[in-house]
């Protein structure tokens, strides 16, 4: 009976694809800085019955009878992200990074509004203004960058541009930047020209949450994230304020204004991850985190790679590539063709189009979930110089492509912490 019901039974080729996709999950060396593997806990509750379940409004308050289970997974799931990051409000629902973000432009901004986020090509994200996206067409972007010699954020110029454009909210956020923000020089310029300070931590929230980079609470109007890059939950977002005076106006603007019914499945998910992240192994995990970012860029260091800004302080590193003789776009095809997962990238001032691009970006969330450590990295780094070097040589191909096999099947997909504890507590942290 059971058998007619399960998915392979009921859709053999939904089936088969995410038959594939494990596979391809277990036998590669992940390492897009902007995904995680998520432990079986999480992955439980993201396919429980409360994805049946519609619960628009939030606890206590909502429009549809039979939610108190989701009351108490929703009231959780907020305890837990509050506890982890010292927030006296959250917002849980946002399905996405994007939808929070959207949240603060709907909510605290008119259409035509000027906004100063990081300019894309120089690590910034497509909802800090670019204008193939809703935040660029609606609103009026200024973006800043990095500084052509020191290829990290130039303050200065940040100021300058707030001075000259006055907008309405400056952005500090992320998704290729591999260097710490500095809140405070963005708070102060924010107060100098009276613009709201938004902080999207989406790509550092489990350094921020581990003490291993500035935390921006106190400097930021609105904190936004995702919740599966290094903080390792499922696919979603949330929004957290010291501000309580912004209360009312941001959960009304996530549910009604952009979102119906919250994904209280996921939701649940969130609140197991916030969980985990609060126990003192996701620190020695984090930690490891940016050991291994920092493995990786030294080893590639040595063997004559430029990285943007020439290092790491967080997850992430961008390699430049033209010194090497090969583009973004080729470099990802040959290390996929390997068996090592990357995504091309601009570089700052690239003059490669952003489909081809000279840089490739690189992080270490998900091979750091797997157990691997610093010594994992040398030899990554070695197989994807080689690869690089080699990239016309199919029979040198076919040798790295079983090196990787073979290493990637000492590691399960998620590797169980030995000092597991069910103490949802960041007291207990070391
Ligand atoms: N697409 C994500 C990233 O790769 O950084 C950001 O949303």
């Amino acid at each position: 009976m059971k058998k007619q019901q399960d998915l392979q039974s009921v859709d053999p080729q939904i089936w088969q694809a995410i038959q594939l996709e494990e596979r391809r999950q277990r036998n590669t060396i992940e390492l897009i800085a902007s995904e995680n593997y998520t432990s079986p806990a999480v992955r439980e509750a993201t396919g429980s019955c409360l994805t049946n379940k519609y619960a628009e409004g939030y606890p206590g308050k909502r429009y549809y009878g039979g939610c108190e289970n989701a009351d108490e997974v929703e009231s959780l799931a907020r305890t837990r992200v509050q506890e982890l990051f010292q927030a006296p409000f959250s917002n849980v629902q946002p399905h996405s990074g994007s939808q929070a973000n959207m949240a603060i432009y709907c909510g605290f901004l008119q259409p035509g509004d000027t906004v100063l986020g990081m300019d894309l090509s120089h690590g910034g994200h497509l909802t800090h203004g670019s204008r193939v996206n809703f935040s660029g067409q609606l609103y009026n972007s200024v973006f800043y960058g990095v500084h052509p010699e020191t290829q990290t954020i130039d303050y200065q110029n940040v100021r300058e541009l707030a001075l000259q454009h006055r907008p309405r909210l400056i952005i500090a956020g992320t998704s290729a930047y591999p260097r710490e923000l500095d809140f405070r020089a963005f708070q102060r310029i924010a107060e100098e020209v009276g613009a709201y300070l938004l902080v999207d931590m989406a790509h550092i929230a489990g350094l921020v949450a581990t003490g291993l980079h500035q935390d921006p609470l106190d400097q930021a109007d609105f904190v936004t994230s995702t919740t599966h890059k290094s903080l390792r939950g499922p696919r979603g977002g949330f929004i957290l304020s010291k501000n309580l005076d912004y209360e009312k106006r941001l959960n009304s603007q996530i549910f009604p204004g952009l979102q119906g019914g919250p994904l209280m499945h996921v939701i649940a998910a969130k609140a197991v991850a916030f969980g985990e992240a609060l126990r003192p192994e996701f620190a020695l995990y984090q930690k490891q985190v940016t050991a291994n970012a920092r493995a990786l860029a030294n080893n590639l260091l040595d063997l004559g790679y430029e990285l943007v800004s020439g290092g790491t302080d967080n997850h992430l590193l961008l390699v430049d590539l033209r010194g090497k003789g090969v583009n973004g776009k080729e470099a990802e095809e040959v290390l996929d063709r390997i068996g090592i997962t990357v995504n091309k990238n601009s570089v700052p001032f690239d003059t490669e189009s952003a489909f081809v691009t000279s840089g490739i970006r690189m992080g270490t969330p998900v091979v750091t979930t797997r157990g691997m450590q610093e010594e994992d990295m040398a030899r990554i780094a070695e197989w994807m110089d080689r690869a690089i070097r080699y990239r016309d040589n199919e029979t040198e191909l076919s040798k790295l492509t079983n090196h990787i096999e073979e290493f990637t099947s000492q590691f399960s997909l998620f590797m169980e912490c030995p000092q597991q504890t069910n103490n949802y507590s960041k007291k207990g942290r070391n």
